[in-house]
């Protein structure tokens, strides 16, 4: 089998850990990671190479770029929801010129090869905007095109990052006399939250489901601030995984499209806590609603509907929420505590 080589942006974030530790324990990948931070020891060494640098400062891309022929970009590298609302600039740098550039990589490195460059991309439920919360419980699991009017600063970065990558597809320079070739191959996933047992996401605005588990697991008291009726849809980092690198296998010919929500489970964050506190039963947590946080988990949907994905690749996550629990979250979350 010829070597792939990848690279992933972003590789200390939550899905950057999920997904090195997975690409690793295959032979003919070489994974090429950058972020703003120093890798750990282990994922740094599942690594060809690692740079540490900005994905806005285009000469360290031009440098990387020259360096490697891409046959993947893993694009990962993003400021979450709620960090994004309180930096809204600074989210806007990252979130879309930062995917501007790697978009541009992905041309060049295309032209240069002279072969199409697979760019998958993790979007978020973040793009969909409901008005109030009788929309919300009425309209249910929403398809990829229903209601995509987000009200946070990352929604619209992620919602605009799509369409950028779609623009990369098909119709880049359309105006161009002579085109100068080049082609992306635009791949993305919309993400519910995702709970990890071995990370804690940082700025994100459904945290308050993994910091309920890893607080548990720890035996510490937890303030959630969100109301116990909060329902939005989850997946556990394992199928978060899962739909990057099955997204990323499929044939072109199958993909209807750019874009593919990908659902799990659905919890209220009521049942969150009851399926928590069945497994840390000293766990101690209480509802203590930040408003403003909550107005924006008010505005995503319940659930998402991603028959899309399950008819062209033949999405099917592994856990549903109670496999979730019983078999990955609780006795890998209880794992890690203990060996630390
Ligand atoms: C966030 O809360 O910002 C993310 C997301 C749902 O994309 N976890």
């Amino acid at each position: 089998m010829e070597t792939k080589t990848i690279l992933i942006t972003g590789a200390n974030g939550e899905i950057g850990h999920g997904l090195i530790s997975h690409l690793a324990e295959h032979d003919h990948v070489k994974i090429v990671a950058i972020d703003l931070n120093t890798l750990d020891d282990t994922t740094r060494n599942r690594c060809f190479k690692v740079y540490s640098g900005d994905i806005l400062d285009t000469r360290f891309l031009d440098s990387i770029s020259t360096a490697h022929d891409f046959d993947v970009i893993y694009h990962l590298a993003a400021l979450l929801s709620t960090r994004a609302e309180r930096q809204p600039t600074i989210a806007h740098k990252v979130n879309v010129d930062g995917t501007l550039n790697l978009l541009e990589m992905a041309i060049t490195q295309s032209r240069l090869q002279g072969k199409e460059v697979k760019f998958i991309y993790p979007s978020s439920i973040a793009v969909y905007g409901l008005p109030d919360l009788k929309t919300k419980h009425e309209a249910g699991r929403l398809n990829e095109d229903e209601w995509t009017e987000p009200r946070t600063m990352y929604g619209i970065n992620k919602l605009y990052s799509e369409r950028l990558g779609r623009y990369y597809m098909k119709f880049y320079r359309q105006l161009d006399a002579n085109p100068m070739g080049g082609s992306v191959d635009f791949r993305c996933v919309r993400f519910p939250g995702l709970i990890s047992a071995f990370t804690l996401p940082t700025g994100g605005t459904s945290d308050f489901a993994p910091e309920m588990l890893h607080y548990a697991a720890k035996s510490e008291h937890y303030d959630c601030f969100v109301r116990e009726d909060t329902r939005i849809p989850f997946m556990a980092m394992p199928d978060g995984v899962n739909a990057l690198l099955r997204i990323e296998a499929a044939s072109r010919a199958s993909l209807s499209s750019q874009v593919y929500n990908v659902g799990s489970f659905s919890p209220s964050a009521g049942e969150l806590k009851t399926r928590v506190k069945s497994a840390f039963r000293s766990a101690e947590i209480e509802f203590r609603p930040d408003l403003k946080r909550q107005a924006i988990l008010d505005t995503w949907p319940e659930d998402v509907d991603d028959s899309r994905a399950r008819k062209d690749w033949g999405w099917k996550p592994e856990f549903d929420f109670e496999k979730a629990f019983e078999e990955y979250l609780v006795p890998a979350v209880r794992e890690f505590y203990r060996a630390k």
